[in-house]
């Protein structure tokens, strides 16, 4: 039975009501879109979505995703009425200091958050993400329960940041039938009309890239009703809705204006407003139709659980062996000789750290079932494939590779939709110096303390012919500077197999990897050596009785260190050699233990990249070994003698400034 018409404005205008009332309150925020939204959002929580505040993370949920954060409040009114444990005194807290009702939907802060939101653009990709999840798991364990739907809401900054191109351009190649996006078609931007800024046709955008496309009036219940049925019951392509709705609607003097959007509405607007919708004076307010439409909501998906879990139950008894391998995976099982295997794997030959990551993937393919990869368009580069599990397509849901094609923006936002959605621990490639286009979904996952897995190759000037354009410098140094992010950068197939070790192991945040294009040296390693010490961060890799000087390196340069040590030794500078494949791990060791491998000799760093940061090891910029400058097209061996990168010219280095 659908709800009447009473109700559901009934419901609509509360949510309108405690949007504004949250946003008075706190003196802050944005009122407009969730005013504007609100019909649609009753449509889809209280007769499509399916939800359980008993069970959050039941396997069977849809995922509802919104992407313009700034109208939260949208998301926590509905997550209130849907019986989330999140109160009206939550509400009343809106925006305040370790408070449940942050300014923008913040992931693990939350229960009900699926994702971050805020920076617009990422929360499409994500939903993007978390729909092929969903087809993945459900192929990869054929089991057809798990093809749960994504619906996900976007405003007009959404899809004006080009990330929403990217992503609708693979989510339609891909025809994932099971993302439902819900355009809040409002034509109002912070700065004022739309056309202060684009002339797009939406729709025609996205027709051209393989979406089905329906035109709504948003405040039209039964027109959004329909259109929703019809994108459920659509077929294999992803479905946008586009809402024409007024944003603040409702608000007599400010309704379809920008003062909306991200102001309060003012005390006496607020008043007026609710005369015009007929709500009551008082503040957070809820009509006792909105608690019935969303109880009815509530038994309904009660029951859509309860038959879910029956089918689980019958697929488990008829298809033990899968079911078993799903109970793994979602388990995040990893072996607890994961290293020793992925160090083994990696070979004791050297060769370029890309190529020992490529023969380690292959293995942490077959030992952790929730590892997926894929690269944008580099993979003969970056040698991320997962070599006998096919590839993710249209046709095949079950392959573990993705091609994302030329689109890191969409690869980044997409990998933390994979790494939200269950299991998946998702890697993605491409060349470190286009880390960049990568950074707010690194920075997110960093945020969100996902298990998402960054990684670059071409790290450093030795990438060479390329030139400057290809040649990170400061990316090191940027990506260090993200909390909470590990930047590991391994120096030989031992400390690429630790490095990958951590990746898909860490519980509490994202590890972006820096790989060589260049072969490297054999490193010395004292017998009995563990790549467990690499797992700490640093260690020392060459020691020197009465040494004057200590070199820590990273990566590519831990072998020319070496090289530069023995060149000291005979100089009169015994120099011990510090291995530290990642900075951060190292600097979350016991004071001892960094004091015991910094040694007490002088402190030296040496990494192609801005030196800066490593000042917190040696105090001195000057016993910084780094790359300032954009670097120049040459071979890389020519690089590395005029930029200084040879064992005669890191030695004179570090006696200059003894
Ligand atoms: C990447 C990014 N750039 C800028 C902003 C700041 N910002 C927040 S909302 C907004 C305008 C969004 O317009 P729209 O999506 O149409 O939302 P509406 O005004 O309709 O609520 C901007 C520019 C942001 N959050 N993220
Ligand atoms: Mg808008």
């Amino acid at each position: 039975m659908t709800a009447s018409q009473q109700d559901l404005t009934a419901t609509a205008n509360t949510i309108r009501g405690l949007a504004m009332d949250a946003v008075q309150k706190a003196d802050s925020g944005h009122p407009g879109m969730p005013m504007g939204m609100a019909d649609v959002a009753t449509v889809l929580w209280t007769e499509f979505l399916r939800w359980t505040p008993k069970d959050p993370q039941w396997p069977g949920r849809d995922r509802f995703v919104l992407s313009g954060g700034h109208g939260s409040m949208l998301l926590y009114s509905l997550l209130h009425l849907a019986g989330y444990p999140l109160s009206i005194d939550d509400l009343k807290n809106f925006r305040q200091l370790h408070s449940k009702t942050p300014g923008h939907p913040e992931y693990g802060e939350t229960v009900g958050v699926e994702t971050t939101t805020g920076p617009l653009g990422q929360g499409f990709g994500n939903a993007v993400g978390m729909a092929i999840a969903a087809q993945m798991e459900a192929a990869r364990f054929q089991n057809p329960l798990l093809r749960t739907r994504v619906f996900v809401t976007v405003g007009d900054g959404d899809l004006m940041e080009g990330l929403s191109y990217e992503a609708a351009a693979l989510a339609g190649h891909l025809r994932l039938g099971n993302l439902v996006c819900l355009f809040d078609d409002n034509g109002i931007t912070i700065e004022g009309h739309t056309d202060l800024a684009t002339s797009e046709d939406i729709g025609a955008r996205f027709r051209s890239q393989g979406w089905a496309v329906q035109h709504v009036d948003g405040h039209d219940f039964a027109a959004v009703r329909k259109a929703l049925a019809a994108a459920v019951a659509g077929g294999d392509q992803p479905q946008l809705i586009c809402c024409k709705t007024t944003i603040g609607k409702g608000s007599p003097h400010k309704a379809n204006t920008h003062e909306v959007h991200g102001s309060p509405l003012g005390k006496e607007e607020v008043a007026a407003t609710k005369v015009a919708l007929g709500l009551p004076p008082q503040d957070f307010f809820v009509d006792e139709r909105a608690r019935a439409l969303f109880a009815a909501a509530a038994q309904r998906n009660d029951g859509v659980q309860k038959r879910w879990l029956q089918d689980l139950d019958s697929w488990r008894a008829k298809f033990a062996d899968q079911a078993k391998a799903w109970d793994a995976f979602r388990a995040r099982t990893a072996p607890q000789d994961l290293l020793e295997q992925l160090t083994a794997a990696a070979g004791a030959e050297p060769a370029a750290t890309r190529a020992l990551s490529g023969n380690v993937i292959q293995k942490l393919a077959e030992l952790v079932p929730g590892f997926v990869s894929g690269s944008a368009d580099l993979d003969p580069s970056t040698k991320t494939c997962i070599k006998k599990g096919g590839y993710f397509t249209a046709e095949d849901r079950a392959g573990r590779t993705l091609h994302y094609g030329i689109r890191e923006h969409a690869m980044g936002a997409i990998l933390n939709g994979l790494a939200l959605h269950s299991a998946f621990v998702p890697a993605g490639s491409t060349f470190l110096v286009f880390a960049d286009y990568m950074r707010t979904p690194i920075r997110l996952a960093s945020l969100m303390k996902l298990p998402a897995v960054f990684v670059f190759t071409h790290d450093s000037l030795m990438v060479g012919e390329d030139g400057p354009t290809h040649e990170p410098v400061e990316h090191l140094a940027t990506l260090r500077a993200i909390p909470n992010l590990h930047v590991f950068r391994p120096a030989d197939g031992a400390e690429t197999a630790a490095a990958w070790t951590h990746a898909v192991t860490r519980k509490d945040g994202p590890v972006t990897m820096a790989l060589t294009r260049q072969n490297l040296a054999k490193l010395p390693h004292a017998a009995g050596w563990s790549p467990r010490e690499a797992m700490r961060g640093g260690y020392v890799l060459v020691d020197t009785p009465n040494a004057k000087v200590t070199i820590v390196a990273t990566g590519a340069e831990v072998g020319l260190a070496v090289e530069a040590a023995t060149l000291l030794g005979g100089q009169g500078a015994p120099t011990r050699v510090v291995s530290m494949p990642c900075f951060e791990l190292f600097l979350q060791q016991d004071q001892a233990y960094r004091s015991k491998v910094l040694g007490t000799s002088a402190v030296f760093t040496l990494e192609m990249g801005r030196p800066e940061g490593w000042c917190q090891l040696t105090g001195r910029l000057d016993r910084c070994i780094g790359q300032s400058t954009f670097g120049a097209s040459a071979p890389a061996k020519v690089l590395a003698e005029h930029f200084g990168f040879t064992a005669p010219k890191v030695s004179a280095r570090v006696k200059a400034a003894l």
